[in-house]
């Protein structure tokens, strides 16, 4: 049977004239209404044009995009035409995409019309075939082309292994890392969440969240599309829209910022969410205050699962049973989760909040890391388990809570960033001698980017300056909310920087 990812949504999409996505009207724009013929149609065209090009097998296509339904549209292209699909933050500027086209040497890169002069240098410096591109409006070279494309189109054959995208995560040394997902990683996720949060028909999904990670692309858009459910379809998330849409939503899916947000509108009550059955988090944790508020306004109790870009999702709080807040509930169907000591031994479930370290093992785990052997064979275990980095403990009903993490990550309004990559950074200005990269607390975001910088001997600038050269290269979510310069870095007896002491004093 074709294990092509695409031909297993497809098989959930609702009767062709029913409408599977609609954009509702903003400002002057009116509301846009997309039929799941019309997905059929409009991606069976991109796909005819991606396999007019006549790519070499394996082939990358990087999207560096506004959100938008067409976006959606390229990627379930690239998976009928069995093309390899890359989606990028949109936040990314030219270093960072000089990276990540360098590395994953992708055939096609699709951006938007306003990056195009930028992203065409580097596509020509990296040998990409064509730079297409697409707009949020639904204008663009891409679209042009593929206007002429036939709406037929016959799925790529794709066994389970198959390469359907690679998703680049921060990594440890200030390089990002692509995960390599299967056909059969995804398609394993995808319809265990349909159980596990029981889809049916008649659900309405509120789509709020970027669709270039894991959370929107895999997990909110893949529900909707195998469940037959329509989307409402919102290309940012903006506090006041969802609050506007809602009363016509049944599930929602966010960061805990979106609900932190929500919770800032005086809007929100149990009347609006009338209609809703599910709220999910993740990507971060949703603090217990956040969880209680959201409840005593709603009535809904936010049901919080676990994931990564290796893995899709992990755990789940029951649906039908406990949610308990602060924790990421149980291992999902067929997936193994184990909480291991430093010795190497596995905590059994009478070793209630006992720390260790989170490994798991299931058909949804990715297969390794775009061209690192080695790094991937250091993130698996002899018994074939993923390190996932963070640290967890069991509760007395097999809850899972995750603790901290023991690689240096900053999960800020549900994006990761590496201090390592912002102290380079820093550490190219040319006033600046060295410098540390912590995570604060953050109301918004739950944590925020924060950093202490010591200046080069009769060096000097201000760290409002040292914030706006930064923005001017990087993502604007990776520049730190807050900088302080010092004489010298807090360290220890052995020279190592105390970022335990730098927390601490960026705090206050
Ligand atoms: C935006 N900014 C951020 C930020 N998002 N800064 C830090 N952290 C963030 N997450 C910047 C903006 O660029 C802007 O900078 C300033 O902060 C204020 O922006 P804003 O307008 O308030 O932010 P907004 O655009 O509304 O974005 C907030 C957000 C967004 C929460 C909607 O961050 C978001 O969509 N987060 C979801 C990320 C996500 O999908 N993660 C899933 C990863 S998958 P300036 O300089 O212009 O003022 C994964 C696996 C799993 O982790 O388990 O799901
Ligand atoms: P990413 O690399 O962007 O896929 O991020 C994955 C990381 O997000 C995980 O390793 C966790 O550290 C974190 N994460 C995801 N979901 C949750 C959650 N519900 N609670 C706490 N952390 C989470």
């Amino acid at each position: 049977m074709n294990q092509n990812l695409y031909a297993l949504l497809a098989r959930g999409f609702g009767a062709p004239q029913e409408c599977a996505i609609e954009v509702p009207a903003q400002g002057d724009q009116p509301a846009l209404y997309y039929t799941w013929r019309d997905v059929e149609h409009a991606s069976a065209k991109i796909a005819n044009l991606l396999e007019s090009l006549k790519l070499r097998p394996g082939a990358r296509v990087a999207a560096h995009l506004d959100k938008s339904v067409e976006a959606l549209l390229l990627y379930l292209a690239c998976l009928r035409a069995g093309v390899v699909y890359l989606p990028l933050n949109n936040g990314y500027q030219a270093a960072e995409l000089d990276y990540f086209i360098g590395n994953a040497a992708p055939e096609i890169v699709v951006c938007s019309p306003a990056n195009h002069e930028w992203v065409k240098a580097l596509g020509k410096k990296h040998r990409v075939k064509r730079v297409y591109t697409l707009s949020d409006q639904r204008t663009g070279s891409l679209l042009k082309a593929a206007a002429l494309q036939p709406t037929r189109h016959k799925v790529a054959q794709k066994k389970a292994a198959d390469l359907a995208a690679i998703l680049y995560t921060s990594g440890t040394t200030g390089r990002s890392k692509g995960a390599m997902l299967s056909h059969g990683n995804l398609g394993s996720n995808v319809t265990t969440l349909q159980t596990t949060w029981r889809w049916r028909a008649g659900d309405v999904l509120l789509h709020a969240l970027p669709i270039f990670h894991v959370h929107g692309l895999f997990v909110a858009s893949h529900g909707a599309l195998i469940n037959g459910s329509k989307m409402i379809w919102l290309n940012k998330f903006d506090a006041k829209r969802v609050i506007e849409h809602l009363p016509r939503a049944s599930v929602m899916m966010g960061v805990p910022t979106m609900y932190v947000r929500l919770l800032d509108e005086p809007g929100l009550s149990r009347e609006l969410v009338r209609r809703m059955r599910l709220f999910i988090s993740g990507s971060a944790p949703l603090l217990p205050d956040t969880f209680q508020q959201f409840e005593s306004r709603t009535g809904h109790r936010i049901l919080e699962r676990y994931g990564m870009s290796e893995t899709v999702m992990l755990t789940s709080n029951a649906y039908e049973g406990h949610r308990a807040a602060g924790t990421v509930g149980l291992p999902l169907p067929q997936v193994e989760v184990r909480i291991t000591r430093d010795d190497g031994s596995t905590l059994k479930a009478s070793d209630v909040g006992e720390i260790g370290a989170i490994q798991v093992k299931g058909p949804n785990v990715f297969g390794g890391y775009w061209q690192m052997p080695e790094k991937t064979a250091e993130e698996f275990t002899g018994d074939g388990f993923f390190k996932t980095g963070d640290m967890g403990k069991w509760d007395a009903n097999g809850y899972l809570s995750i603790v901290g993490r023991n690689k240096d990550l900053i999960i800020s309004g549900g994006y990761n960033v590496y201090p390592k990559e912002i102290e380079s950074y820093l550490d190219d200005q040319p006033e600046v001698f060295e410098s540390a990269v912590v995570g604060i607390e953050h109301r918004d975001f739950g944590e925020a980017v924060a950093a202490a910088v010591v200046l080069k001997p009769k060096a000097s600038i201000t760290p409002q300056a040292l914030i706006a050269r930064l923005k001017s290269s990087i993502a604007a979510f990776k520049v730190p909310k807050k900088i302080v310069i010092l004489a010298e870095l807090p360290r220890n007896a052995m020279g190592k920087v105390q970022k335990n002491l730098l927390r601490d004093s960026l705090k206050a």
